[in-house]
């Protein structure tokens, strides 16, 4: 038996993605699926996986089909989504996505390549020039790096002056302006005049709509490829696991059309940046929160994490005493359902969401999450002493202090910074002067958190804490700061309202 679609395919392709993981597939690819189907349209999907061949082989041999299976704690439901046309891998054939971003036909460019794929310096605030793969780029040949291939892909579409928008589906606040900064900053470093047609081309002809995307998509498990296959009664090699919630809000800025992505449920609206500051602080906030006191818990995923008193108290104080206070709500939300909803989809025991793959990339995530929030609660004169547990629990996990061991769960965590924040804590003496050294020295959090020597050593003292007597205690010790009832677990400020 081969895997059928769950409604007629595309034939031509008109949009482009780049980052060809799981998320895109159960994702993106599911409303544009739901779009084509409710309102046609040449919307189908070429899909770009930056390195993996695994992917694209079996994206090839299953005719692009694959399962998205959505798994509630009670039921598992198969959908076959089919937006797809062709698939390649742009380390074989780099010259190939900038060809295909030029090429008439595409009119929209997605991207979803996380918060490390976008070759940002968070010490310079700007394209970071240090890259190796960056310089590269700027100096010819095929490009490498994301905003390379966007960059030189325009640079050869510039000769049509077809019209092209850009759209980032990942979670950074402002995706679509801080994309679009840092194509202009790649321009903008050509050789002499070399980006200067390029940039009036983007002037007249490109738009980098911001979006906010949320559902929860673990990896893929060996299990679940056992189960969808049995299921449907067909081999699927390459099934998606995603939660039943999902949501799509898009700024509605797209220079040459777009699906009706609306018949998939996305919503279109000029609040995106109040979207995407609820969302990557709220959820993703409070997801490094359980990862890494999860992770050191020895909780293998995040409904487990969230399963344990004091964690799921330190989860809910996060989220409501400062995450929620630095967010201007979107017109309409109910933050305290919102919110209600938030836990119960952490809780989801049967997606299987590990810790590990939460607390990976914490340097770059981290940054998205905690800077803002901290500085507000700072500027009101009180001390965010949640979020500065999540920052000792993330360097507890990836850099920890000498004779700490936090577990295997933290060790299966993945990191770019790893292996430098793991030499500066070799050699420090406490928690104190590792949270300098990455803070304030190696400005990881930005130039701002930078100079927060109050923060800087609240996040040292409970490095030390959860080192010397354990991640309960730090937990404890957090807790008792924010006045957290011992059995109610609510805060003074809760009982207050
Ligand atoms: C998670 C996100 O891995 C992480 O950092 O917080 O991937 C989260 O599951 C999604 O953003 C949900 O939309």
């Amino acid at each position: 038996m081969t895997i059928t679609a769950d409604h007629p395919r595309p034939e031509r392709a008109g949009i482009l993605h780049l980052g060809l993981g799981s998320f895109h597939r159960a994702h993106q690819a599911v409303y544009t699926a739901a779009a084509m189907q409710a309102e046609g349209g040449d919307w189908g999907i070429v899909g770009v996986a930056s390195r993996s061949r695994s992917i694209v082989d079996a994206m090839h041999a299953q005719d692009f089909l694959y399962s998205v299976a959505t798994i509630s704690p009670d039921t598992t439901s198969l959908s076959i989504p089919g937006a797809h046309t062709d698939a390649f891998v742009a380390a074989d054939d780099p010259a190939r996505v900038v060809a295909q971003i030029a090429e008439p036909g595409i009119r929209i460019v997605t991207l979803t390549v996380t918060e490390n794929g976008y070759s940002y310096s968070a010490a310079t605030q700007r394209l970071d020039l240090d890259d190796e793969t960056v310089r590269t780029d700027l100096r010819g040949g095929a490009p490498r790096s994301t905003i390379g291939q966007l960059a030189r892909g325009l640079q050869a579409r510039a000769a049509t002056g077809a019209p092209i928008s850009i759209l980032s589906c990942d979670n950074l606040a402002a995706n679509g302006k801080h994309t679009e900064k840092l194509v202009r900053e790649f321009l903008q470093e050509l050789p002499g005049s070399e980006g200067a047609e390029t940039l009036a081309y983007l002037d007249r002809a490109v738009t980098f709509p911001s979006s906010m995307v949320d559902r929860i998509v673990p990896a893929t498990t060996p299990e679940l490829r056992a189960r969808v296959s049995t299921l449907l009664g067909a081999r699927d090699d390459i099934p998606v696991p995603a939660e039943p919630f999902t949501m799509w809000a898009i700024e509605d800025a797209f220079a040459a059309g777009r699906p009706a992505w609306e018949a998939g449920g996305a919503v279109f609206t000029d609040e995106v940046g109040r979207y995407e500051q609820m969302k990557v602080r709220m959820l993703n906030g409070t997801h490094s929160l359980l990862a890494y006191l999860g992770a050191l818990s020895g909780a293998a995923t995040i409904p487990a994490a969230v399963g344990i008193v004091r964690i799921e108290r330190a989860a809910r104080g996060v989220m409501r005493d400062e995450y929620e206070p630095s967010i201007d709500l979107p017109s309409g939300v109910d933050v305290r359902a919102y919110e209600s909803e938030l836990f119960e989809r952490f809780a989801n025991s049967a997606l299987g969401h590990r810790t590990s793959q939460v607390g990976t990339d914490g340097s770059v995530k981290l940054r998205q999450r905690i800077p803002e929030p901290v500085l507000l609660s700072l500027s009101r004169g009180e001390m965010p002493h949640l979020i500065a547990l999540t920052v000792a629990g993330y360097l507890s996990c990836i850099a920890p202090l000498p004779g700490f061991d936090p577990g295997l769960h933290a060790a299966a965590m993945t990191d770019a910074a790893r292996e430098r924040l793991a030499a500066l804590a070799a050699t420090a003496q406490n928690g104190r002067e590792l949270a300098r050294r990455v803070i304030a020295e190696q400005r990881l959090f930005g130039t701002e958190l930078a100079e927060q020597d109050a923060f800087i050593d609240r996040v040292g003292a409970l490095v030390d804490v959860i080192r010397r007597q354990g991640v309960d205690a730090a937990i404890d010790d957090a807790l008792d700061a924010i006045g957290s009832h011992p059995t109610t677990g609510h805060t003074m400020k809760e009982m207050q309202r």
